[in-house]
């Protein structure tokens, strides 16, 4: 793979790269010249040690500087934060106590049966009026909150279905210690799984429309999920929340089609929820998300539903074959995609089943694929710090971004493998992983120097230092929109603006749309660098 360290200007011209066994010097060579980063304001050289292969623990030396923290080099190096990664949802899990021998330190009890959720005014029908009770356990916690966004679930459980169909080999039974595990199933769908069942308890059997959310009416104080007791409610149904349920929907009737021996009747059973709430969303296409009044958990309000359309309909297209289905694809464009912006997970699927496509279609998924993959290349090649990011890629949750755009870049290489574009996307996952200003991983419990104070309330309130590992913190947020109730911020630039302090839930919070894009590049990564 790409091996680049970034190092302060000014700095000698040469750097060594120390092998920490023997200590004597494995490589040498020149820092490139310094020039200076927009999103950090700071002027860096690189070093790129891409030549040294040679299994083993480095650290790298520049004249006048401290040694760098030591790194790995390996076949398998991103094995273990992969896992990690995963694991993290079924550390998040709702109604669910998390037991010594699956999560050792973080065990803790059952929090939120969700077996008596209440329908809000903003949700009400015929059959189920306000104050009507339904059942809507399981799922995952969105985040560092105890509250369950179906909009949000969308994109990460995509995200994490899309590393199964992409790199099946790599998601075997038994790898993850979770309660499934040995069941027969890959223990990434089984992690999965626990999220699809609540989403589909979350569809109207009376019409086919998805609430938007079930959440406490605001957010929970800082106590472990079992202490919250909070009154929870099923509140309005939203076009968005239809399209999202019916495009996972169809996709993981697709991947769950394979086992239908260990699960029967749930492929087909996902694809007809899949298919209602398309057609109530056909039927419903302005329900936009309004807050109520009374409810002040997040929002995930979105006005923009052309891309949301656009890719469930081309989940139902591949899945099902049928025309009616198909979106417009001539007038859809591409991007990075985010839980507001679903139309590049459109063009992810449809680069994925290409073959299914007639040859005009398939010659368009590859030049916006390859289109995208390119723009997002040149930044690349462009950057000082050799990382395709710009000021504005920093927004709430810019780690995130930043993988985004690496699993973006990964579906132009795999279309088209040139040995660059694999390079830009292992760089974004450097920035993550510590190649950063702030000299700093964002995944709890991996690497040198992890986030120690995340906010995510068990982390928070369990009594144990070490947070709960595998969750990538939000990251870097000029909008700084918690400094009123934080210590100020190291800086104003926009890459240096995250505070490591449970206080900063606009630069370290965790979120399950977050953790994905780690889950699926750590994967793609180990899949697709040649050995
Ligand atoms: O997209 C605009 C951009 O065009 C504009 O230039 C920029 C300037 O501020 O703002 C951008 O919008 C920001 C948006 O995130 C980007 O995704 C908003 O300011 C910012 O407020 C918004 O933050 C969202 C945050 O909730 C607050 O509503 C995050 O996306 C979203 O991930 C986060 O989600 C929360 C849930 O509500 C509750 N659970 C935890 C979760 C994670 O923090
Ligand atoms: O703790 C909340 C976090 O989980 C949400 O993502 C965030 C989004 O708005 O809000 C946090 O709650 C804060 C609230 O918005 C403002 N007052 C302080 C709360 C955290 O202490
Ligand atoms: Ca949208």
């Amino acid at each position: 793979a790409a091996k680049v360290a970034a190092v302060p200007a000014g700095a000698a011209g040469e750097f060594r790269v120390i092998d920490m066994r023997g200590g004597g010097v494995a490589l040498r060579g020149r820092l490139t010249p310094a020039a200076t980063w927009a999103p950090s304001g700071q002027a860096v050289q690189l070093a790129d040690f891409s030549a040294l292969h040679a299994p083993g623990r480095y650290r790298l030396q520049v004249d006048g500087l401290a040694d760098s923290l030591p790194f790995d080099i390996g076949e398998r190096v991103y094995a273990d934060v992969n896992a990690g990664a995963i694991k993290a949802y079924y550390y998040n899990r709702a109604s669910s106590p998390l037991l010594p021998q699956h999560a050792g330190r973080w065990a803790r009890p059952a929090g939120h049966p969700d077996d008596h959720v209440l329908v809000h005014a903003s949700a009400a029908s015929a059959e189920r009026p306000e104050g009507a009770v339904i059942a809507a356990p399981k799922g995952w916690y969105d985040a560092g909150d105890y509250n369950k966004y179906v909009v949000n679930s969308g994109v990460t459980v995509y995200t994490l279905l899309a590393a199964y169909e992409h790199y099946p080999s790599l998601f075997k039974d038994g790898a993850l210690n979770i309660p499934e595990s040995g069941n027969g199933l890959p223990d990434l769908l089984d992690e999965v799984l626990w999220n699809l069942e609540w989403m589909l308890a979350m569809q109207d059997p009376a019409d086919g429309g998805v609430y938007h959310k079930l959440t406490n009416s605001g957010f929970d104080g800082i106590v472990m999920p079992a202490d919250a007791k909070a009154e929870r409610y099923v509140v309005q149904k939203s076009t968005a929340a239809a399209l999202d349920f019916a495009a996972v929907m169809a996709q993981a009737s697709r991947v769950f089609a394979a086992f239908d021996k260990q699960r029967p009747g749930l492929s087909a059973r996902m694809l007809a929820a899949s298919r209602r709430s398309w057609d109530w969303a056909r039927a419903h296409p302005g329900e936009v998300y309004r807050q109520p009044p009374d409810i002040h958990t997040g929002a995930y309000g979105d006005n923009e539903l052309a891309d949301e359309f656009a890719w469930a309909g081309a989940e139902l297209w591949v899945t099902t074959g049928e025309a009616s289905y198909r979106p417009d694809l001539d007038r859809l464009a591409i991007g990075v995609p985010g839980w507001s912006d679903v139309k590049g997970l459109a063009w992810v699927t449809l680069a994925q089943h290409r073959d299914k496509l007639a040859p005009a279609d398939r010659s368009r998924v590859h030049q916006r694929v390859a289109g995208l993959a390119d723009d997002l290349r040149a930044g690349w090649k462009a950057s000082a710090y050799g990382v395709g990011l710009g000021l504005k890629d920093y927004e709430w949750g810019s780690n995130a971004v930043v993988l985004n755009r690496a699993l973006m870049l990964i579906q132009g290489y795999r279309l088209q493998p040139q040995p660059d574009t694999l390079a830009a996307a292992q760089a974004l996952f450097d920035h993550v992983l510590g190649r950063n200003p702030l000299g700093q991983s964002m995944v709890t419990g991996f690497g040198a120097r992890p986030p120690m104070h995340p906010h995510h309330r068990p982390s928070e309130a369990d009594g144990v230092d070490d947070p709960v590992p595998g969750f990538l913190v939000g990251g870097p947020n000029p909008g700084q929109q918690d400094a009123k109730q934080c210590p100020a911020y190291p800086a104003k630039q926009a890459a240096l603006s995250y505070l490591d302090n449970f206080c900063s839930y606009a630069s370290n919070e965790v979120a399950i749309n977050w953790n994905a894009p780690l889950v699926y590049v750590s994967a793609a990564l180990q899949a697709l660098t040649p050995r």
